[in-house]
């Protein structure tokens, strides 16, 4: 078959892009998990590739994600179908190239779920057409400690034509109608928005 569409989703911390620290994400926001969950499950025809640590990092109880198919890369797999829902890949290409020809799952989009070595990987691979970045502000004037970030060429100014911010309408319309989209969720310390950005 043939590749399905690739989107990266992400939440990060403004304005350095942070997005985790000693292994596990810098915060616990449960609304903005819950719009994870949501839009990476869809219809239930969806594929989540995250790299081992990414892997590690999520709670036994949730892992592997249900109602997606969940692809985990390290160098040092054999390319494989663990259980029904676990694949195991050597590379990014491998997992690509497995999904597209898998008529079985018959997978509607690729979510690409982290970490930071991935990401900074795929935000450069062409097929990529879409991000979902949860911008996330703190409310502190505190430092949050963080060791992980995106290098995404989108916030500055001489790059923007590279990368474009849709509007809401289109988010909507991108993540399904059924999925509220709210902006300024306050959490804890932290205030934050959903967007979507798309390659020109
Ligand atoms: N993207 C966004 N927008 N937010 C995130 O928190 C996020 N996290 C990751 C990748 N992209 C993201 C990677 N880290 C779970 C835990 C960590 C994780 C991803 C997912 C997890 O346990 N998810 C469960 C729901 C858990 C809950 O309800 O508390 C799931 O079913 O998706």
């Amino acid at each position: 078959g043939s590749t399905p569409p690739i989107v990266i989703i992400v939440a990060a911390l403004l304005p350095e892009l942070g997005i985790g620290y000693q292994g596990k994400l810098p915060w616990r926001l449960s609304k903005e998990i819950k719009y994870f969950r949501d839009v990476t499950t869809g219809n239930k025809r969806n594929a989540v590739v995250m790299g081992r640590n990414t892997w590690n990092s999520i709670p036994n109880k949730f892992r592997p994600l249900k109602g997606r198919l969940n692809v985990v890369l390290s160098r040092t797999f054999q390319n494989e179908l663990v259980t029904p829902e676990l694949y195991h890949a050597n590379s990014f290409d491998s997992a690509i190239d497995w999904i597209s020809k898998d008529k079985a799952h018959e997978i509607e989009r690729i979510f690409v779920i982290g970490g930071g070595e991935l990401y900074n990987t795929v935000i450069n691979d062409s097929r990529t057409l879409h991000l979902l970045i949860t911008e996330i502000k703190n409310n502190l004037g505190e430092e949050v400690p963080m060791d992980t970030f995106l290098k995404f060429p989108i916030y500055q100014q001489h790059q923007q034509l590279e990368w474009k911010k849709m509007d809401e309408d289109k988010l909507k319309k991108f993540v399904g109608e059924d999925i509220e989209i709210s902006q300024n969720n306050i959490e804890g310390d932290y205030t934050y928005d959903f967007t979507l950005w798309e390659r020109t």
